[in-house]
């Protein structure tokens, strides 16, 4: 199994997870550009030229990083609740609630601030804060509850949930939200996670 991947991506929280289950895998590393994720042999993998994509292990090319995620914590057990159970569909609603919901306004924030300062529209950031701020709070509710997003045990769903949440805690988002900065701290603090990102 090879991920293809950069700590630039939002490949590190496939490989999180993957380091999470003690999954034995490779890595490509694959340069955002003409020749990396735009060449032919990426283009091959990934039909948008993005990451992650992971090559299985009978050679079939996988993408779209909640995807891998769902399919690698069935492929090695022991962080997703058992199939057709409530649990199951809770943990199926964080996964796609993270990257549904909670992601969008996270990516626009990143696009609209990494632009030069003279550049930069205060309006459109304040937009994405406050599309940010809506989608948080049943979050931040959840997590001032209890430690991860599907109770006292973590689960895969973090990886996607804390993997979109670390990056807007990084930016400065979540100052409003006390419960999802201590979470990603929580996030980042784990061994995986820091291993997920080399
Ligand atoms: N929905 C996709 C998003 C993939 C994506 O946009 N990846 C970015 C890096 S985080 C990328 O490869 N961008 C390169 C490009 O668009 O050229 C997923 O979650 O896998």
């Amino acid at each position: 199994m090879r991920l293809h991947y950069n700590k630039f991506s939002r490949a590190t929280r496939v490989r999180w997870l993957l380091e999470e289950l003690g999954a034995t895998y490779e890595i490509n590393e694959v340069a955002f550009g003409p020749d990396g994720t735009r060449s032919m042999a990426h283009l091959e993998v990934h039909p948008l030229g993005k990451l992650p994509a992971l090559t299985d292990d009978d050679g079939t090319h996988l993408f779209e990083s909640s995807a891998l995620v769902l399919h690698l914590a069935d492929k090695y057990p022991g962080l997703a609740p058992a199939p057709g159970t409530s649990a199951r569909g809770r943990y199926y609603q964080w996964v796609v609630y993270g990257v549904a919901e909670l992601e969008a306004p996270v990516a626009e924030f990143f696009f609209a601030t990494r632009v030069p300062e003279e550049q930069k529209d205060p309006a459109r950031i304040a937009k994405a804060q406050a599309d940010f701020d809506k989608v948080a709070a049943p979050v931040e509710a959840v997590l001032a509850r209890h430690d991860w997003i599907l109770g006292a045990e973590f689960s895969a769903a973090d990886c996607v949930v804390g993997g979109v949440l670390t990056w807007a805690d990084r930016m400065g988002m979540c100052e409003k939200f006390p419960a999802i900065h201590a979470y990603a701290g929580r996030c980042a603090a784990r061994p995986a996670f820091k291993r997920g990102r080399q």
